[in-house]
């Protein structure tokens, strides 16, 4: 990429958005980023994606193209199709969604009509607003109804997702969410999926990279479809999938092209590829178990410091902090953590008495940090800056953290080869 070498092509021509990206990076660099959808791709990601695959059009799949010239961009999408599927152990997989809910929409559709009934976790209890929501498509296009957890544990009761469904009788059941901590039970899902007639899909983005690693369990063989994002534990570029049984695989490919996109991104299928062959690799197992390891100690730590974890702790990368006791909702905690340099997003918890614009909580991540290279040390000492920038809230407080914040993230360089632009 460029901007990793000395390059003054995009300085020249448009310094307001070199100057952004370099201010970017600094800020990525100098932060602590602990929302836990993101990650830092690597530089061979970065470097697909910033290509001059970006120029051509290539409507259709390997070998069907509506476009002449797609010999190359061809055996970039099966490269990348067949890195899936061998990481996954997956018989067909479709890599062009550009993103997680483009992926949702088109394989509700494969599976089902306009009109019919989703049963989705609720999004206030850790679900995704693409779950059949009422402000997204998918809840205005399929009837909606949600699942929940049991609001004293934080955890999921099958029995009582089973009685739901027998209630609702949905065509499609739906598990995986944005905010849930805990291992799904994926064949608990599909047997209450069976016993009412309905589909089942598990939307994995959040744990992708854990399952890649063999950290999780794989929903592949209990889920009739399976979507996902690239770029969240999984690590790749900002982009969606979608992975099935042969039995599916031509209404899925229908649903992507012609059903709900054009044009494939194909320099992001690129970057793909690159993060499917990195996540093949033997370094992205340790990675995907520090994640959690990092994940079980901050828990941990926060909870020595008397902060509440909805369900107790964690068994992936993230958890969600309730911040009642703490007398904060979770719009003041993102603010003060922000300004102390430690970047969170604030996320409702189970039967939130705030609006989901102020919270109860925040959810915290550590897939970012654990691509940088912390481990259990760095967890503890960063509940501890986050307990003192909650606690104290002061200017001066905030600055000291601050500077803390620097001097951790300073110890483990982002992108230490990037040139600045400007
Ligand atoms: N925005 C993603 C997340 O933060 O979990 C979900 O789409």
């Amino acid at each position: 990429m460029s901007h990793f070498e000395h390059d003054a092509t995009l300085v020249q021509s448009d310094p307001a958005i070199a100057k952004l990206i370099d201010a970017e990076v600094v800020r990525q660099r100098d932060g602590l980023e602990l929302i836990a959808s993101e990650n830092f791709t690597s530089r061979a990601v970065l470097q697909a994606m910033g290509s001059c695959l970006t120029n051509k059009y290539a409507e259709g799949y390997p070998g069907k193209r509506y476009y002449g010239g797609c010999e190359v961009v061809d055996q970039v999408e099966q490269l990348a199709i067949d890195r899936v599927k061998q990481l996954y152990g997956v018989a067909h997989a479709n890599v062009q969604p550009h993103s997680g809910v483009q992926a949702n929409f088109c394989a509700y559709m494969a599976l089902m009509p306009p009109g019919e009934t989703i049963l989705g976790m609720s999004l206030p209890h850790g679900g995704h607003l693409s779950h059949g929501t009422s402000v997204s498509h998918t809840g205005q296009v399929w009837k909606s109804q949600a699942y929940g957890v049991v609001p004293e544990t934080g955890l999921m009761d099958y029995d009582q997702i089973r009685e739901q469904a027998k209630q609702v009788k949905p065509r499609l059941i739906i598990a995986g969410g944005s905010a849930y901590a805990r291992i799904i039970d994926f064949a608990a899902f599909r047997s209450i999926a069976d016993e009412v007639g309905a589909f089942f899909l598990v939307d994995m983005a959040h744990i992708a990279g854990l399952v890649a690693g063999g950290v999780h369990p794989s929903p592949i063989p209990h889920a009739h479809i399976t979507t996902s994002t690239t770029h969240k534990t999984l690590r790749g570029p900002r982009g969606g999938l979608i992975l099935c049984h042969a039995e599916h695989a031509k209404a899925v490919d229908k649903s992507v092209f012609p059903g709900g996109q054009g044009g494939p991104l194909e320099h992001v299928i690129a970057g793909k590829a690159v993060a499917f062959g990195e996540a093949l690799g033997d370094d992205f197992k340790k990675y995907a178990a520090q994640t959690v390891a990092n994940a079980k100690v901050l828990a941990a730590a926060l909870v020595d410091r008397g902060f509440a974890i909805v369900s107790g702790g964690t068994d992936t990368h993230l958890m969600l902090v309730d911040l009642r006791a703490k007398g904060l909702t979770g719009k003041e905690a993102e603010k003060v953590l922000g300004q102390a340099g430690i970047t969170v997003n604030k996320n409702t918890i189970p039967n939130d008495p705030q609006s989901p614009f102020v919270t109860s909580g925040i959810r915290v991540g550590t897939p970012a940090l654990t691509t940088r290279g912390m481990g259990a040390a760095e967890m503890v000492r960063i509940a501890a800056l986050m307990d003192t920038a909650l606690t104290q809230r002061d200017d001066a407080t905030l600055a000291r953290v601050k500077h803390d914040v620097e001097s951790l993230a300073s110890g483990f360089p982002l992108y230490p080869s990037y040139v600045p632009m400007a």
